[in-house]
């Protein structure tokens, strides 16, 4: 019964419970079996309590335990590399995969290695699998093998070394004798490196594997489904080949793998192992056309892969071709003529692995050379810059590697020799080098010369600026009056002391400009007494002593950045800074705005925009005027420009019809990515004063939405309470004269300009900014905005790297001049105005 009691409920304690509780209402006759019915049942409860023990405490122990070992979970190792055969020659049929010979050489030297690594004492504990992926001319195999490390012995993984695996294969072989079947192998010649397990692939198992011959003609291949999405955990190879005597050139003509390069990722090697030791490249994100990938091997062989995870993009499309091995490495030269120029082989494709080049520079007796670099990518992974062991060049005893942005160095005589050097292992873009020779007593005719080698214009010798790059022409001045004389002997104008900003560059400027006691400095440089901080108002003009009050957390104040649910943020530019502070999460929405799809590379140098580089650019073309104004796309209806476009004395200006807007446009006479659209509306604010610029702001509506590509997006639009902090580095962009009174851009220009102290602002206008206005430029002149720039963007990046328009080119006197720098209408001050219209 008890039994069955148990069967039937099913729940032992609950049964017993009932039973205990009948029983003390028993007759003595049956006292008996009762006696004989509570052991048993005592017996059952003390194996439920057992198993409850077990289940609840033990168990739910070693459950634990099990949890923490998964955070440990398994991995696979795979070292890929190459063995050199003695026998059996080469020929071109150990090429294909599917023939005899392929087949019969590699199962021996797998035999080989499964040996190897079965026999080895550690090894053999994780070792799956050897697999021999291809042969080339010497005869070289390439290999990989792998190793599965269950999650228990994560702690034998930094045992299980390159060094360990080629140790393990060279003893082996040197060992058990060097033949096996038809295979001769030497013990010296193998290598092995740690490579993405991603990688190791079968050419036999024929998924996403290629076998490709280059030759004099252009061949091409692509990613798998290219233009569309390549598909997700895609793991492609191909094995590119040349006749011998020849190096293989791979042209990348469109790039698109996504920009995480952990996950999606194309890894070029020397090699037809994905070996470490001859990757040339690494490359992942959206390439614009006009910053190719271009590579080019040292020998007749190369191997592409493409990884991938679960997102997909297009992918690529690639173009092959052979040049010979003389002309892929050859470079250097015997260079006599006074002016000249010269570039790593290949520039601007990266340049080959294992070359060594050299440049015998001669110029006329009592001369001297001075080298530029206009160029300069000789970046290789984990090489410090100070030693350059790997690729480098050198110039008068120093090698330099990495990547600079400009750099001029002078021979001390009339010769100068440059050599260049590459390993066998990851290339780059390489450099162009200008020189010149000159007359060392007068290097610099007409100009100041810098002892670094620049000559600059007279009137910027002890201008305040440091021109020469070396400080050299701001060195023994004597200040003027109105300005303050830095420690380092720079002098800077007077307003600039206190200012919060590092003028003089060693911070002399800004010491010793403590408030009095019981005082504190706003972000302007302004003093305001202690208790004014956190108190609710807002005494500095800026703000700043109301921005970060921890005492006010969700407290409002004019410089709290407010929610949708009204509730408040008191930090500094909150919005879009990828963490949610507002709780409704309305800080982070409307957020997909101010990036640039196109990875970009210091490569484009100058002052010509990159293709998609500032992708919210818009130019406004008037009747048949062409380019009058730039705008900024804030949304795919909506357009943000100046308002002086459309109010003008001429009223055809004002009307919708007279306008064309180009968006996705650089060159004005190349249109292929252009979308034009009409306008729809109008807006203008309606306090814009045509006298004083003041509200220089309008929005344009546009007739049909545009869409958002790779060259077409829209730029964020900053809280009315983001801080766009004195000195800080911007850009301005626009197809404006190239200077005062010239001619309009054929190309959209950028500038990077900074943002000026609004006292400063205030004293160089004289007055005449209101609160509606930001100066931004250089005091010393030379960067600015011009006729043409107007309505068009100034934009600043995030610390998050998003970019926001802190300004639209509004007005300034003339262009470039000294202390005239370009000012701006202030976003943040019309950022509601926007909204209500928009919005957005
Ligand atoms: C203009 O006329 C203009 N230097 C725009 C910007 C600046 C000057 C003039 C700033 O459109």
């Amino acid at each position: 019964m008890n039994s069955a009691a148990f069967e039937q409920g099913g729940n032992g304690r609950h049964e017993q419970v009932t039973f205990l509780t009948n029983e003390r209402k028993m007759a003595p006759a049956r006292k008996t079996s009762i006696a004989v019915g509570v052991v048993i049942s005592l017996l059952v409860v003390a194996a439920v309590v057992g198993f409850l023990v077990w289940l609840f405490i033990v168990r739910s122990r070693d459950l634990e335990n099990e949890a923490t070992l998964h955070k440990h979970s398994s991995s696979t190792l795979v070292y890929s590399g190459q063995i050199k055969l003695l026998k059996p020659e080469y020929s071109p049929i150990y090429e294909n995969p599917d023939s005899a010979e392929f087949q019969q050489v590699a199962r021996d030297l797998e035999g080989i290695m499964n040996d190897t690594f079965t026999r080895d004492p550690l090894l053999s504990k994780y070792y799956t699998k050897s697999v021999i992926t291809a042969f080339s001319e010497g005869t070289l195999a390439y290999h990989w093998s792998q190793f599965d490390i269950p999650e228990t012995d994560q702690e034998i993984v930094p045992e299980l070394t390159e060094e360990r695996v080629v140790e393990a294969l060279r003893r082996s072989i040197r060992q058990e004798g060097k033949r096996v079947g038809n295979i001769a192998v030497t013990a010296s010649d193998i290598t092995a490196s740690s490579t993405d397990p991603r990688m190791a692939r079968d050419p036999r198992s024929k998924k996403c594997f290629y076998s490709l011959m280059a030759d004099t003609t252009s061949k091409e291949f692509t990613s798998p489904e290219h233009p569309r999405r390549y598909p997700a955990n895609s793991r492609c190879q191909w094995q590119i080949r040349a006749p011998k005597g020849y190096a293989i050139i791979i042209r990348f003509r469109t790039f698109h793998i996504e920009d995480d390069c952990a996950n999606d990722y194309v890894a070029i090697y020397d090699s037809l192992s994905p070996d470490s030791t001859y990757a040339i490249t690494k490359q992942c994100g959206l390439r614009p056309p006009t910053n190719p990938l271009e590579v080019v091997s040292s020998g007749n062989i190369v191997l592409v892969n493409l990884i991938t995870d679960v997102a997909r993009r297009p992918g690529f499309r690639a173009v092959y071709t052979v040049i010979p091995v003389i002309a892929a490495g050859s470079c250097g030269a015997s260079l006599t003529t006074p002016t000249g120029n010269f570039t790593s082989p290949h520039f601007p494709s990266f340049y080959p692995p294992l070359v060594d080049c050299n440049w015998n520079i001669n110029v006329p007796a009592g001369r001297k050379i001075k080298m530029e670099f206009n160029m300069f990518r000789v970046k290789e992974p984990g090489v410090d810059t100070s030693s350059c062991h790997k690729d480098f060049i050198e110039v008068l005893g120093k090698k330099y590697c990495g990547e600079r942005r400009r750099l001029v160095l002078s021979s001390a005589t009339n010769t100068l020799e440059v050599k260049f050097h590459s390993d066998e292992s990851y290339t780059d873009k390489g450099f162009r080098i200008t020189y010149t020779a000159f007359d060392p007593v007068n290097p610099c005719p007409g100009q100041f010369a810098c002892t670094s080698g620049y000559c600059i214009k007279k009137e910027q010798h002890c201008d305040g600026w440091n021109d020469c790059e070396d400080m050299s022409d701001e060195k023994n001045c004597r200040c003027d009056d109105g300005q303050f004389t830095c420690s380092n002997g720079l002098c800077r104008p007077q307003y600039f002391v206190c200012d919060r900003v590092n003028d003089c560059g060693d911070n002399s400027d800004e010491e010793h400009c403590d408030c009095g006691r019981a005082e504190e400095r706003c972000g302007d440089g302004a003093c305001i007494p202690q208790e004014f901080i956190c108190d609710g108002k807002n005494d500095c003009a800026d703000g700043s002593d109301e921005v970060s009050c921890a005492a006010a957390a969700g407290i409002c104040n004019d410089f709290s950045f407010k929610c949708k649910n009204n509730l408040c943020v008191n930090k500094v530019n909150a919005e879009c800074d990828r963490e949610q502070d507002c709780s409704d999460g309305s800080d982070e929405q409307g957020c997909d705005c101010g990036v640039r799809p196109y990875k970009h590379n210091r490569i484009v140098g100058g002052q010509n925009a990159d293709v998609g580089e500032w992708p919210w650019q818009v130019s406004l073309h008037f009747k048949t005027s062409g380019h009058v104004c730039g705008a900024s796309i804030i949304s795919n209806k909506w357009l943000l420009s100046a308002a002086h476009c459309f109010i003008q004395p001429d009223s055809a200006y004002k009307i919708i019809s007279n306008w064309l807007t180009y968006s996705g446009l650089r060159d004005q006479n190349i249109q292929d990515t252009v979308q034009k659209r009409t306008l729809k509306n109008i807006i203008t604010h309606p306090n814009y004063d045509p006298m004083s610029y003041d509200y220089d702001i309008s929005l344009l509506e546009l007739s049909q939405p545009l869409n958002f590509t790779n060259t077409v997006h829209p730029i964020c639009l900053p809280a009315p309470t983001h801080v766009f902090s004195a000195g800080s580095s911007c850009f301005v962009t626009g197809w404006g004269t190239l200077r005062e009174g010239g001619s309009v851009a054929q190309i959209l220009q950028k500038a990077e300009v900074k943002v000026i102290n609004d006292t400063v602002c205030n004293m160089v206008t004289e007055g005449q900014v209101t609160s509606r206005m930001m100066c931004s430029g250089y005091l010393t002149g030379g960067v600015d905005a011009c006729q043409g720039d107007s309505g068009g963007p100034l934009v600043c990046r995030s610390d998050v790297g998003k970019w926001f328009q802190a300004g639209i080119v509004s007005w300034g006197e003339g262009c470039a001049r000294r202390n005239k720098p370009g000012v701006y209408t202030r976003v943040t001050k019309l950022r509601d105005w926007i909204r209500e219209f928009t919005n957005i």
